[in-house]
C-alpha cells in the first residue's frame, strides 16, 4: 500500500470506516455492464466495456446520460426514465439469480472483522439504490452499524452527501472517518466530506487519496491510522 498522509502523525485517529459497496465489497461491474449493453443494443447505441468504466460510482440517471452521448438522437426525460428503469430491471434480475455471498471480494470479510474486533464502527456509503438488495444477497444485511445509499441522497458522488449521512448515522465526526473507494467520483466525495480515503481498484492511482492499493486484499487493516 502506498500512502501520502496516513493521518497517524496528524489529525484525528479514525473511529469509523465507510465502505463504498460496488467495487469495494462486491464486484457488480459485469452485472451493470450486461444490463447497460442489453439496453444499448435495443436502442442501437454503441456501448463497450471501456464505456462501463466511466459509469463507476456515478448515479443511474447520470450513467444513462453518459451512455446516450453516443446516441444518434435526443431522448425526452420520460423516455430516459423508462430506459433507466428497464436497465434496472435487467440488473436486478441478474443480481437476483446470480449474486451470492461468494461474490464478496477477496479479503474483505477478514478486513472488516479485524476492524470490528478493534472497536472500529463500520458503515456503507454507496450511490446504489439497490444497496439493500445487494447486501441481502451477499449475506451482509445485518453487518453494518449504518448504511447510507442512493435512496437517501439528493446529490450523488462526487457530492459528499452520502458519506456525511453515513457519519451522522454512526455519530462519528467526518474527520474521524476513513472512506474506502474504487471510483474517482467517490474519492472526490470523501475528500469533500473532509474524510480520509483509501483508494483501491480502478481508483488506485488517484493522487487525491491518502492511501492507495491495487486491492483491499493487499491491505492489512492494522496499517490504517485507527484508534485502538
Ligand atoms: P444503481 P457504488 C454505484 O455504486 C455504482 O458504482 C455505479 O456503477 C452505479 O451506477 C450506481 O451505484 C447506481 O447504482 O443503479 O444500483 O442505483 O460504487 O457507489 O457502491
Ligand atoms: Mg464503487
Amino acid at each position: 500500500m502506498s500512502r501520502e498522509n496516513d493521518g497517524s502523525q496528524q489529525g484525528a485517529k479514525v473511529r469509523a470506516v465507510v465502505f463504498d459497496l460496488d467495487g469495494v465489497i462486491v464486484s457488480t461491474d459485469q452485472f451493470h455492464y450486461r444490463a447497460w449493453s442489453r439496453l444499448a443494443e435495443q436502442e442501437g447505441i454503441p456501448f463497450a466495456w471501456e464505456d462501463n468504466d466511466r459509469l463507476r460510482g456515478v448515479s443511474r440517471m447520470e450513467s444513462l446520460d453518459i451512455l446516450l452521448e453516443k446516441a444518434s438522437r435526443e431522448y425526452s426525460l420520460r423516455e430516459k426514465r423508462e430506459m433507466a428503469e428497464r436497465k434496472n430491471g435487467y440488473y436486478r434480475q441478474a443480481l437476483e439469480s446470480e449474486l451470492t455471498p461468494r461474490d464478496v471480494l477477496p479479503g474483505v470479510r477478514e478486513f472488516m472483522d479485524g476492524l470490528r474486533s478493534a472497536g472500529i464502527k463500520l458503515a456503507v456509503g454507496s450511490s446504489s439504490r439497490n444497496t439493500p438488495m445487494i447486501l441481502e444477497k451477499i449475506g451482509l444485511q445485518n453487518y453494518f452499524e449504518a448504511v447510507a445509499d442512493g435512496n437517501d441522497i439528493a446529490r450523488s458522488k462526487p457530492d459528499p452527501q452520502v458519506f456525511l449521512i453515513a457519519a451522522e448515522r454512526l455519530r462519528v465526526a467526518p474527520e474521524e472517518c476513513l472512506v474506502i473507494e474504487d471510483a474517482e467520483a467517490g474519492v472526490a466525495a470523501a475528500v469533500a466530506a473532509n474524510m480520509r480515503v483509501l483508494a483501491v481498484g480502478a481508483a488506485a492511482d488517484d493522487q487525491r487519496a491518502d492511501m492507495r492499493a491495487r486491492a483491499l486484499a493487499e491491505v492489512d487493516w492494522r496499517s490504517l491510522p485507527i484508534r485502538q
